[in-house]
């Protein structure tokens, strides 16, 4: 086992990563291992599937399974070696499937078929023993003697923030998206790391065109969640409970909160969200459900707490999972790419199972005193009022907008959030985004021309929403997206984060503060690169981060 994916590996050094029996995350190394293996795997299956997509073929299951795969492998999102064994079996099969594409598409177009070898004529065998001694060839630090750590690690960079860019398509397909073109480019930059890529320069180039196909994800995303259930608006959610049986529905997945809904529908149980589902309670389209009573608890890392204390049943729909506890064990169901060992796992989006554990369950006896929270900025609210806000930064009334987004986590270093968002000053706007609102998105930071002064953009799948607001601030203001008294500041837990940084930095944005500490997998000359060409920058200490930034405005 080896593994520096995300933020919270175990580190002494730059390169080091979790390498023991069981990673930070709860990741043990036999799960690690197969998910090592089910990445080669897929570059094989992608080997093939790239070819054919530019012989203008493809097979939609192939697509379909490559994405489900690679979302599987994310941080936080299923520990169970069982269905990984699975995975492995499809992944052989659906190889033979996009090999039988490419080899049929070449036959029509008169082509002799590349024989391919490497991950595309890997045969991972079938029994445990057998499995993980083929894993070795698919640990991230392949021929690390060779190339080097700035090699590996750029390679990690490239693989993660397709994993990222993944995780979001997966999030898109489920909303019923499916664009060849973009399966595509996935496969073609699978193909490029499936060839063991040594060139700093491309590989840095990659990754930016990485970021580039995030970008595009992410708009078919939101184009998706705001197609079917309408824009975001601004909503007050609850945030305390109601008395009544209830489910608990944690994780990004705006389709299978909407299926619990309808399933759970007159049956007397109330559905609360959890962590990023919190922004679901602004969309018309699921906010019309009257038993979507309110949101229930903060980010994942606080999950052990809170799904002990909830007295109802829990569904994950995505990341972020952490090993399930005794005390809830009986009433925790995973769906979708999550699994956790004996857990049982929702299929085919029937939640039955979870409806009878609700009203298996206590519930919350009595209404607790109604307190609530407002979300719901996203980019149609914000730009709504966009002569409001341009009027008051003409004005001088707002100084400063701080996008402070990202991922939350259990590291104290996280404090540094919540320190900087006190501590901006009155007259300028804090946008969040992401799990990491949670450390301070209760406090009552008041209003500002007329708007809350911290405004709620979404998830961190809604970072094209974010992205589309600085976009049409720089078009009313005449200026770049770099010119405008905007900072942003990130902090990043997994690889959904690692894509969204190469989208900013493939859009040119600049000067973007990134912490708790920077990613284990890139070399101090990486950083240095970063650094030298887009002024990347750790954070440092809350108040004088801010000064700086206020300062360069
Ligand atoms: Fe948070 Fe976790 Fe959203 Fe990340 S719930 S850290 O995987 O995707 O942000
Ligand atoms: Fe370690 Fe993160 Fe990998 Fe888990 S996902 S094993 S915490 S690096």
């Amino acid at each position: 086992m080896f593994c520096y994916q995300c933020e919270q590996t175990t580190r002494t050094r730059a390169g080091d990563g979790c390498a023991n029996v069981v990673g930070t995350c709860g990741k043990d190394a036999v799960t690690a291992d197969l998910q090592d293996l089910l990445i080669h795997l897929v570059k094989g299956v992608s080997m093939y599937a790239h070819r054919a997509a530019e012989l203008g073929a493809r097979d939609r299951d192939v697509d379909v399974f490559v994405i489900e795969s690679l979302f599987t492998t994310l941080t936080n999102v299923n520990f169970d070696p069982a269905r990984f064994e699975t995975l492995i079996g499809q992944a052989t099969a659906m190889r033979e499937r996009a090999r039988a594409c490419y080899e049929a598409v070449c036959a029509k177009a008169g082509q002799v078929p590349e024989q391919l070898a490497g991950p595309a004529a890997c045969d991972p065998g079938q029994a445990m023993d057998q499995l993980l001694q083929k894993a070795r060839e698919g640990a991230i630090t392949v021929g690390l003697d060779r190339v080097g750590a700035d090699v590996v690690g750029l390679r990690a960079l490239v693989l993660y923030g397709i994993k990222g860019a993944a995780a979001y398509f997966e999030h898109a397909h489920v909303l019923d998206q499916d664009d060849p073109a973009i399966y595509a480019q996935f496969h073609r930059l699978l193909n490029f790391l499936a060839e063991n890529p040594t060139g700093v320069d491309d590989l840095l180039g990659r990754a930016l065109e990485v970021g580039a196909l995030n970008y595009q994800v992410m708009q078919q995303l939101d184009a998706a969640a705001t197609g079917r259930y309408g824009h975001p608006e601004p909503t007050e959610v609850r945030t305390t409970p109601r008395a009544g049986k209830a489910i608990l529905v944690s994780g990004h997945d705006l389709r299978y909160l909407e299926q619990v809904l309808e399933q759970s529908a007159g049956l007397g149980i109330n559905v609360y969200t959890h962590g990023e589902l919190l922004p679901a309670h602004a969309y018309p389209g699921l906010k019309r459900y009257p038993h979507l009573a309110g949101n229930y608890g903060t980010a994942w890392q606080n999950q052990h707490t809170e799904f002990a204390e909830f007295p109802g049943a829990i569904v994950m729909t995505s990341n972020c999972l952490i090993e399930p506890q005794p005390a809830y064990r009986a009433r925790i169901f995973t769906s979708g790419p999550v699994g956790w060992p004996q857990v049982p796992h929702i299929a085919g989006r029937d939640f039955r199972p979870v409806i009878e554990a609700a009203l298996a369950t206590p519930g919350f006896a009595t209404d607790a005193a109604p307190r609530s929270i407002t979300v719901g900025f996203a980019r149609n609210a914000v730009l709504g009022a966009a002569e409001q806000v341009v009027g008051a930064v003409k004005s001088g009334a707002l100084k400063h907008f701080f996008l402070i987004g990202g991922c939350d986590g259990a590291k104290p270093g996280r404090n540094y959030y919540t320190e900087l968002a006190e501590k901006v000053p009155q007259d300028c706007a804090i946008l969040t985004l992401g799990c990491a609102k949670f450390r301070f998105n209760d406090h009552d930071f008041g209003s500002i021309g007329g708007l809350p002064r911290l405004l709620d953009v979404g998830q961190c799948n809604d970072s094209y929403s974010a992205i589309q607001i600085a976009l049409a601030l720089a078009d009313a203001f005449d200026c770049g997206v770099n010119d405008l008294p905007l900072s942003l500041v990130l902090s990043w837990l997994e690889q959904k984060a690692v894509a969204v940084l190469l989208t900013l930095l493939h859009l040119g944005v600049r000067n973007i503060r990134l912490g708790p500490s920077l990613p284990a997998f890139l070399t101090p000359a990486v950083v240095q690169v970063l650094v030298d060409t887009f002024a990347l920058t750790p954070i440092g200490e809350p108040q004088a981060d801010l000064d700086a930034m206020l300062t360069a405005a």
